[in-house]
Order: C-alpha cells, then sequence, then structure tokens
C-alpha cells in the first residue's frame, strides 16, 4: 500500500513537469497504480488506518505526486449535499467552466506542501469535466463546492501547477523576500 513515505514534496521536479496522456485503454499497470492512489486516499481518511501509518487524511492525490507523470488522479471526497465522489480518472480535463469563481474559506494545503501557506485559492466555481474511469468508461461530471475545488487542485498537479501559484501575490511576496532566489 502507499504511505506518505511515497508522496513526493515540493522541490522535486515532477512537481513542475505537465504530465503525460495515459494511452487508453489504459493497461494493467496503470489501473493498477489509480487503484492504489484511490485506496491510499479511501485509507487515508480511516481514524484507525491514518494513525497507525501516519498519513494525513487526504481528499485527493494525483499521479506526479507519487512520481509519476501520467495524467491521471483519484478523488474520496463528500460534498455539502453529503454525496460521496470517490474515483480514479484518467486524462481528465474541463470542459466547461463558470466566470464566477470562489475559494476555500481558510486557505488549501497540499499532501506534497509540509508548511502552512495562507491566502486565497481562486477557483471555479462550478466546472464540467469529462475523463475516463477505472472502468474504463467515459464520464462527464458537473460539479460545484467542495468536490468543483479538489478536482481543479488535482488538474492543477497534472499541470505542473502548485495551489500557492494561484494565491494573489504570493509570487511577488517571495521575489520581495528571496531576491537573490528570484532575480
Ligand atoms: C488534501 N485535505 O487532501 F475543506 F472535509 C488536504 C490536506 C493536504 C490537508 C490533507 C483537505 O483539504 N481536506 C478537507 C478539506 C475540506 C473539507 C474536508 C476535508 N489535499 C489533497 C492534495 O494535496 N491533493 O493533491 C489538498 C486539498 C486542498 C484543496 C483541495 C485538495
Ligand atoms: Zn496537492
Amino acid at each position: 500500500m502507499l504511505t506518505m513515505k511515497d508522496i513526493v514534496r515540493e522541490g522535486d521536479p515532477v512537481l513542475r513537469q505537465v504530465a503525460k496522456e495515459v494511452p487508453l485503454p489504459a493497461n494493467k499497470e496503470d489501473i493498477q497504480t489509480l487503484q492504489k492512489m484511490l485506496e491510499f486516499v479511501i485509507n487515508s481518511q480511516d481514524p484507525d488506518l491514518a494513525e497507525k501509518y501516519e498519513l494525513r487524511p487526504g481528499v485527493g492525490v494525483a499521479a506526479p505526486q507519487i512520481g509519476i507523470s501520467k495524467r491521471m488522479f483519484a478523488i474520496h471526497v463528500t460534498d455539502e449535499q453529503d454525496q460521496l465522489y470517490s474515483m480514479g480518472l484518467f486524462n481528465p480535463r474541463i470542459v466547461s467552466h463558470s466566470i464566477e469563481e470562489t475559494h476555500l474559506e481558510g486557505g488549501e494545503g497540499c499532501l506534497s506542501v509540509d508548511r502552512d501557506i495562507q491566502g486565497n485559492v481562486p477557483r471555479y466555481s462550478r466546472i464540467t469535466v469529462k475523463g475516463t474511469n477505472l472502468n474504463g468508461e467515459d464520464v462527464t461530471l458537473r460539479l460545484r463546492g467542495l468536490v468543483a475545488i479538489v478536482f481543479q487542485h488535482e488538474l492543477d498537479h497534472l499541470n505542473g501547477i502548485m495551489f500557492y501559484d494561484r494565491i494573489e501575490g504570493f509570487q511577488d511576496k517571495l521575489k520581495k523576500d528571496l531576491p537573490n532566489l528570484h532575480a
């Protein structure tokens, strides 16, 4: 099973790469990897397993976060209407989105980031996502609220984007505080 030891941390170049499309139909290895990622997020929300294996309770994980630069992620999250979204997706993409934006109150974190970073991360309020699930079926999902935010966070990982890249003024603050690194 996957544990926090398998999670790549910021600074690893794989988190900044644009991940490659998964050839479909997915081969056994890619399906097995995605199943393990889904198992990891499910396990991480089980209080006993989380304590035993020191897992951070996660709502999603993208393949680059386990060092695999492929376009796939797993999520396990319950929305505001108590509906569970538990799935692995190959080659997910946003096909349409609202103009309206939202953000998670209290900001975002990341399994690959071991520090607290404050600031609102702007996200689309509503998105329509297409992808292929673990059964090889094409799926179309219309999402809003927390689930839409989790999908956008994981999709960003497939494009080498970290949540703090989207915090207004965060890049500027880094330049100011670390002039030599960012000159
Ligand atoms: C998470 N969990 O899993 F608003 F019920 C985060 C960690 C990094 C804090 C473990 C999280 O945000 N849980 C959460 C949030 C809520 C309500 C609730 C549970 N991730 C996944 C990740 O890093 N994937 O790459 C970070 C989230 C920040 C916003 C969406 C994903
Ligand atoms: Zn993340």
